[in-house]
């Protein structure tokens, strides 16, 4: 048996119940399986979920580049490391294989050293998804630097808290960047967010777009000229396992974003063995995460866990619907792709464009599908199956979080069964409980709760940068000794979860509680709706009532709104009961979205109440311009 992957269902239960027996035996057992250590551990895992207090590895010694790049040269050296796919498909595709991707890391190390950044110094890295960005954290972390990606989306006003919350020293960036037909000079954004950065010290600028741009003489170099003079290999700095990797920032549902950093060890563990088993990798897959490797899914699903196991990972610059909404059908033609990793929010958005986009395309490479970042509803699901699976690609329905480093529920593709909107069973390792409202846990199935992590894993974010009371607080408070997600979930008769979504999207009407994303799941089956979301707002007797906010499919848009007024609060009557009817339904031809695709529910929820005074943090609103059209439409 291999603790290190999981080929059969028999074989998941015995690794999970060993996993949760001894902990301590099985992760050191993984580590010691798979991964390269200068020196190995004094003591496997350190915890105190009361102080907020995590260290696994205590006292090994690794650098995470070596696990990623340097162990791979002896075997696979000239094998695809990362397969860049342009925005253009006019431009060529580009394969950097391990052996240059050791060469191009080395020399931009070399370049961070020779600009005076080491060990413990925080870099920020404001990049286009171009190979620059991968290969700029991996410097980081070959010399020891913090990397704190920021996603090259964010405006001068989130970039600028960022450097000035982690303290970075030096930023990393373009001239530009392209996304379909548009190319954003983010430069520009750069210069504005740096006017209120004084600790940023040097600028090295990639070129990608060739826009002519300022260069602040003195703080700003180009990249290139210094890579061709930089020695091609560089001794990896020897790290403690538990120096910090990296800080990465996700909003909180108030106050400033929250800098979530990440340690080398158990981060490496951890993101490692769960692609490993989430996306049972073969040797010559063609694995395609579409997510930004500003984002977390990026960071451990398109850099790291990928790396460590010596995968080929592709790098998309650009966008679904450029040239045309068969884009990711093309690539996956194209570079014979044999996992995609997406987002629900991309599925809906591809689902309902014309099929022949898909159809024209050879999809038959593909073996595992995946979904991550809100839960996917049963229409979206079905279509990702049929369509792009064929029903032959099991779906990845994979939930886990900034903060956990790691997949943390998710079938094992071929190993454990899977039903549309259920994440399923917890990873080796991963305790769930659900809670109550009085802070006691729900034991037994067919139960739903507030999910919990009842024990430590070895990816768990370690404390926010700067500010340990605060992850205290928000992970560790609201219910004792265990670390508090934020969702919450159910589990059915078998035991498997299903996220319901954030326990403040939850609806109580008329002292029912009602979860917002089984009313949307309801409301997506009527043939002419394509998106919806909801909301409650104040209502003298029932307490809440509920707000919908709904897209039209094409088909939908000639008809009688009254008339499908009444079908969606049919539709709803059926799936869930009358209980759950809207009293409002505002059709609407967009939806306000975070720029990793999350429905921003607090602007919904403020308009839905006549609240509109003060929107609070629209900073990092993707489609601004829906808001006001909202607004202006109101019921
Ligand atoms: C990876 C990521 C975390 C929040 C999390 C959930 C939601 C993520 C799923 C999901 C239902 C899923 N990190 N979420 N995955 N909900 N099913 N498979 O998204 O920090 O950006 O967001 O996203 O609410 O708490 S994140």
């Amino acid at each position: 048996m291999s603790n290190y992957h999981i080929k059969h269902l028999e074989e998941y239960f015995s690794v999970y119940r060993k996993s949760v027996r001894d902990p301590e035996l099985f992760w050191s057992e993984v580590a010691e399986e798979h991964f390269m250590w200068r020196k190995k551990w004094d003591q496997v895992l350190d915890w105190d979920f009361d102080k907020a207090e995590i260290s696994w590895f205590k006292g090994a010694q690794l650098n995470i580049t070596e696990n990623c790049i340097d162990r791979h040269l002896y075997t696979r050296g000239n094998k695809t490391a990362i397969l860049f796919e342009p925005n253009d498909p006019k431009e060529p595709a580009i394969h950097i294989t391990y052996r240059q991707l050791h060469e191009r890391v080395s020399k931009f190390a070399n370049v961070l050293k020779d600009q005076g950044i080491g060990k413990g110094d925080r870099v920020c890295i404001y990049l286009p998804m171009i190979p620059e960005l991968a290969v700029a954290v991996l410097a980081c972390a070959r010399i020891g630097a913090i990397h704190s990606v920021v996603f090259a989306g964010f405006s001068a006003t989130a970039l600028s808290t960022r450097i000035n919350d982690c303290g970075a020293k030096m930023l990393i960036t373009s001239d530009g960047s392209f996304r379909g037909a548009k190319s954003i000079d983010l430069k520009g954004i750069v210069d504005e967010a740096l006017e209120d950065c004084p600790g940023v010290a040097a600028v090295l600028v990639a070129k990608r777009t060739h826009a002519e741009i300022h260069m602040e003489a003195g703080r700003d170099h180009w990249l290139q000229p210094l890579l061709d003079d930089a020695y091609g290999d560089c001794v990896p700095e020897v790290m403690d396992s538990e120096d910090p990797l990296f800080i990465l920032y996700t909003s909180g549902s108030t106050g400033k974003p929250k800098g979530m950093m990440h340690t080398t060890a158990g981060y490496m563990v951890y993101s490692a063995y769960t692609f490993k088993n989430v996306f049972q990798q073969k040797e010559n897959d063609v694995y395609w995460c579409t997510a930004d490797i500003g984002w977390i899914t990026g960071h451990s699903y398109i850099v790291y866990g990928p790396l460590a196991n010596g995968a080929t990972t592709v790098m998309f610059e650009g966008v679904p619907s450029y040239p045309d909404y068969s884009r990711f059908w093309d690539i996956i033609d194209k570079h014979k792709i044999t996992q995609l990793y997406t987002a629900p929010t991309a599925i809906r958005a591809l689902a309902k464009e014309n099929l022949d986009f898909v159809t024209s395309h050879d999809l038959s490479s593909l073996r595992i599908l995946g979904t991550v970042g809100e839960p996917i509803n049963e229409e979206a699901w079905h279509w990702y199956n049929d369509h792009i699976g064929k029903k032959k690609c099991p779906i990845v329905d994979t939930w886990w979080q900034t903060e956990t480093g790691g997949i943390l529920i998710s079938p094992i593709p071929f190993v454990t069964p899977t039903i549309p909107t259920y994440a399923t069973l917890p990873m080796p390792g991963i305790q769930p409980a659900l809670m109550d409202e009085n802070g006691e846990e729900i034991k037994g199935n067919q139960v739903d709760g507030r999910l919990c992590i009842k024990f430590p894993w070895p990816s768990i974010a370690r404390t926010i940068w700067g500010d340990h009371q605060r992850y205290k607080d928000t992970y560790f408070s609201a219910f004792k000794g265990m670390y508090f997600t934020g969702d919450g979930a159910l589990r059915d008769e078998v035991g498997y979860y299903r996220i319901t979504g954030r326990v403040d999207d939850v609806i109580i009407v008329s002292g029912h509680n009602l979860g917002t994303a089984p009313i949307e799941d309801s409301i997506n089956e009527h043939p002419a709706v394509a998106e919806s979301a909801i909301v409650g707002f104040p209502h003298d007797i029932k307490g809440n009532a509920l707000y919908g906010y709904v897209i039209l499919k094409e088909t939908g848009e000639g008809r009688d709104r009254d008339n499908l007024r009444k079908e969606i609060n049919q539709v709803i009557t059926e799936h869930i009961g009358p209980i759950a009817k809207l009293d409002k339904i505002q059709f609407v031809s967009g939806l306000p979205k975070t720029r990793s695709g999350k429905i921003m529910r607090r602007i919904l929820r403020k308009i839905a109440s006549k609240d509109t005074s003060n929107l609070g943090d629209t900073s990092t609103l993707l489609n601004p311009e829906v808001v006001a059209e909202i607004m202006k439409e109101a019921l």
